[in-house]
């Protein structure tokens, strides 16, 4: 007994990742489907520790009798073939930017607005969000429900591997081919990302702000709460895997370190790391492979008034993409949005 899984974009970062997420959780599934563009059907991807699943075709592929399809293909391609799966009667939790602001696509992190999940029939589509908004909205949901939010400045961190497996090799390549004294060579990256950092993610929109940042500030309204400021820079930093983020929050009233902390620390799927003291703190190497979302640095900031600054960090190919989109799945199962498997 168990749900037949489709997961799109299975070669990539994220949907491997999916396919490791779907077998670590034990997701009941009857039947597991890789696919992928027709370039790289017939490729194997691995499913849990011993089994290999042959890639095959999106374009042919009938979703007839698919319960959910996982899907992270690239916005064009989720545009193009989630209507036809939803039609056919999966329920699809797409990973791309595409659906994301359509008022009929519920946008959802699990522990933070499942109710929103109830208005995914309109479409039979739900969004997985921007990884960079999801950790910093599992960050503020304990906090907002605390003390009223008002306006969030974040700067990010950002881990090549949102850029996928091409942008994780351009930062290997370059970084032995500084080592070894061979010319850099950029293809994904518009400079240099060894040994160096690029404020530029996605393309750049007509009032300076980048795409990414503009996520931030949408999603955040669109998930936690409408009323909600959010001023974002993103950056692209050398790192491999996992998400960093420097947060300064303004509340409605006073807040303290203690309370805020508290709060956190009571909060699904957040752990606290907060010493004030030498390896207090949690960084990007430590969190790659963790499920968590962690917060460490919680202070109060003098200079505003009740205002509070965090550092959050995340494994964004897990809970900043697959995790959120099992996570999902699991929601739909045990809140009753999906029967019970044949
Ligand atoms: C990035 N936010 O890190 C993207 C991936 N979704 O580039």
């Amino acid at each position: 007994m168990g749900y037949k899984v489709a997961v799109v974009g299975a070669t990539g970062n994220v949907g491997r990742e999916m396919l490791q997420t779907l077998a670590d959780r034990k997701f009941p599934v009857s039947e597991v489907v890789a696919l992928a563009s027709e370039r790289s059907a017939g490729q194997q991807v691995s499913f849990g520790e011993d089994q290999v699943l042959k890639v095959q075709d999106l374009a042919r592929f009938d979703f007839s009798g698919t319960d959910f399809v996982l899907s992270s293909p690239g916005a064009k391609i989720s545009a193009q073939f989630a209507p036809r799966a939803a039609e056919a009667g999966a329920c699809v939790i797409d990973n791309t930017s595409h659906f994301r602001m359509d008022p009929d696509v519920p946008l959802v992190v699990p522990e933070v607005n499942p109710h929103h999940l109830a208005g995914w029939r309109k479409k039979g589509i739900i969004a997985n969000p921007n990884c960079s908004t999801i950790q910093m909205v599992m960050a503020l949901k304990p906090l907002h429900d605390l003390a009223k939010i008002r306006r969030v400045v974040v700067s990010t961190y950002q881990s090549v591997s949102g850029g996928g497996k091409e942008a994780m090799d351009e930062l290997f390549t370059q970084t032995r081919a500084i080592y070894v004294n061979d010319p850099v060579e950029k293809k994904k990256f518009t400079k240099q990302i060894a040994f160096n950092v690029i404020p530029h993610i996605d393309v750049f929109m007509d009032d300076g702000m980048t795409k990414e940042e503009w996520k931030m500030v949408v999603e955040t309204k669109k998930i936690l709460d409408p009323s909600i400021k959010v001023t974002a820079t993103a950056v692209r930093v050398p790192v491999f895997i996992g998400h960093s983020e420097a947060l300064n929050i303004e509340f409605e009233r006073p807040v303290t370190a203690d309370e805020a902390r508290r709060a956190l620390r009571a909060a699904p799927g957040i752990s606290v790391v907060d010493h004030r003291a030498d390896e207090g703190y949690v960084t990007p190497v430590e969190v790659a492979g963790e499920d968590n979302v962690y917060v460490s640095r919680i202070r109060e900031d003098a200079t505003i008034e009740n205002g509070l600054n965090l550092w959050v960090v995340a494994d964004n190919l897990r809970k900043g993409a697959a995790l959120n989109a099992v996570q999902i799945a699991e929601a739909m199962i045990r809140d009753g949005h999906i029967g019970p498997a044949d």
